[in-house]
Formats: structure tokens, C-alpha cells, sequence
């Protein structure tokens, strides 16, 4: 059927901040923030994708709660679904180990304050409406 395959980012908060990872690769994204995340594999799921991709790029032990609704085009084939997530108790701290050089938690405040990816931008702010208010983000 569709060629359509699933990027997963996450929403990952922890004490009332968003975690922003600053892309390292390809080129024409370095330099560019996105909401941490990848590729859904063949027969993943999505949330079990993203627990995936935060242990490969951050080294962080996370949990999915929940689909922030919506879905934003990318490059053909890709789509992006957000999911928000918190990092479980005993977690390692984030580090950016793969595919980014700088990592931030941002506050309510300074969500605006890196330049996020074009096609992030749509879906941070969904997140933010989604849970903002009782994360306290906004
Ligand atoms: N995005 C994007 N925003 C965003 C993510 C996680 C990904 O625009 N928040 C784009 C960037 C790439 C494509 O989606 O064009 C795939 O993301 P990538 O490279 O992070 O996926 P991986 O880690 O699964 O890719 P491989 O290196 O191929 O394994």
C-alpha cells in the first residue's frame, strides 16, 4: 500500500522542561533542533521506537506516556508523530551520544529560544498545547 513510514519524536519533560537535541548530521540539518526521536522499524510500534531511539541517542532509560494528536509531513515518505515521555526513576541523565552535539531542557519561557527544525516547529507547538498547562510548560 502507502509508502508512508512513521519518525517518532519525543516530548521528553522532566520537571516542568522540554528536552531539545541539537542535530549533528545529516549537513543539511546540523545545526537545527528537533524533538529527539527516529525511524519506526518494520513491526515496531511506535512507542517502543521511541523508547528505542532515546536509549540509542541519549542513553536515557524513558518511558512513553502518551500521542500528542496530529502529524506533520516530512521528506517523502516520512511523517512525524510526537509522543510525549519522562525518563523512568534511577535514569542515566541525558547526553547527546549519537546524532546531536548539544542537548537543552528548556522552560517555560525558552521553548522559542532554539531554532528548531522547520517541521518541528508545527509539532512543538501542538505539544505545548497538548500539555502544557499540566506539565506546566506554558
Ligand atoms: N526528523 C525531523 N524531526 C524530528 C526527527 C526525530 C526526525 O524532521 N524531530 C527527520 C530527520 C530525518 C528523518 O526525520 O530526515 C529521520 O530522522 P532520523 O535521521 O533521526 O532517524 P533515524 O535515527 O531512525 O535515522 P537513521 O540514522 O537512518 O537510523
Amino acid at each position: 500500500m502507502s509508502e508512508r513510514i512513521v519518525v517518532v519524536g519525543a516530548a521528553l519533560v522532566d520537571d516542568g522542561r522540554l528536552l531539545a537535541a541539537r542535530r549533528s548530521a545529516p549537513v543539511e540539518l546540523a545545526g537545527r533542533w528537533e524533538l529527539p526521536g527516529g525511524k519506526v522499524e518494520p513491526g515496531e510500534t511506535a512507542d517502543a521506537a521511541l523508547v528505542r531511539e532515546l536509549r540509542e541517542e541519549l542513553g536515557v532509560d524513558a518511558e512513553a506516556d502518551g500521542r500528542v494528536p496530529g502529524e506533520w509531513p516530512l521528506k517523502s515518505p516520512y511523517v512525524l508523530q510526537v509522543w510525549t515521555a519522562r525518563l523512568r526513576p534511577g535514569s542515566a541523565a541525558p547526553e547527546p551520544l549519537e546524532d546531536h552535539d548539544e542537548l537543552r531542557w528548556l522552560r517555560p519561557g525558552e521553548i522559542w529560544d532554539v531554532n528548531w527544525l522547520d517541521q518541528d516547529v508545527p509539532a512543538v507547538r501542538q505539544t505545548l498545547a497538548h500539555l502544557g498547562a499540566a506539565e506546566g510548560l506554558t
